[in-house]
């Protein structure tokens, strides 16, 4: 393995640091999670069970609008109310890979018409449901995007099955809900460990080059740094 020469900060110069580091991929799995596509909804639009109104999404209970001037979106100009007259709940499958992990992010903020207070959600991967995702929406208004407050949400999941099904449900029944925007998942990838190599033969000095564990002795060290890594160490 070729091993990398990393620039070490002073805090951590003539250590050796093994990590394994975990980085979500750029691309979100799940299609539509902006919400921007599907039928215009001018000010909002009702979308009850069967109808096909939001792209790549499907109202399961109740019933959910489309907002779209009615209030500012997190992202783009479209989000959700999850309580369309009552409490509604959406869903989407997409593909895993059992033994993956995952994490889902979304914003959520609330209707703040209707009296301000608590809005609730469930999310659900098809395991236990994951609650509740709480907003308050006292103080927040509908006037702009900063006083929706829109606040981003995430959790993580292990998938079991080659197609995972992502469910919001409100968990207010009127038609003030907790309002979703933004809806990314992400598969998270293990790096596999990365060596942190001397950057000064300081570093190689009183032992310092055991530390490393893969030179033969000090002189293998300083050599490593002196040829900047071209003298490989002996033992990697
Ligand atoms: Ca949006
Ligand atoms: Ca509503």
């Amino acid at each position: 393995m070729k091993i990398k020469k990393l620039i070490l900060t002073s805090a951590v110069a003539g250590m050796v640091l093994v990590s394994v580091t975990t980085v979500a991929l750029a691309a979100s799995i799940v299609q539509n999670g902006s919400f921007e596509y599907g039928t215009e909804p001018g000010l909002y639009l009702q979308v009850d069970t069967e109808d096909t109104d939001i792209v790549n999404w499907e109202v399961v209970s109740g019933n959910v609008e489309i907002i779209g001037t009615y209030w500012p979106a997190s992202e783009g100009s479209r989000s959700i109310d999850l309580s369309g007259l009552v409490a509604g709940s959406i869903r989407q499958p997409f593909p895993t890979e059992a033994g993956k992990n995952y994490i889902v992010k979304f914003d959520m903020a609330g209707n703040p018409e209707g009296g301000s207070g608590i809005k609730t959600l469930t999310a659900d991967v098809g395991g236990d449901p994951i609650s509740p995702f709480s907003f308050d929406t006292t103080n927040h208004t509908k006037n702009t995007k900063e006083t929706m407050g829109w606040e981003t949400r995430n959790f993580e999941f292990t998938a079991t099955a080659g197609t995972t099904v992502l469910t919001f449900t409100s968990n207010v029944d009127s038609a003030y809900g907790p309002a979703l925007d933004n809806v990314i998942v992400e598969e998270i990838v293990s790096l596999p460990p990365q060596t942190v190599m001397p950057a000064d033969k300081e570093e190689c000095k009183k032992d310092g080059w055991e530390e490393f564990g893969v030179f033969n002795n000090q002189g293998d060290c300083v050599s490593y740094v002196e040829t900047d890594g071209q003298n490989e160490p002996a033992n990697q």
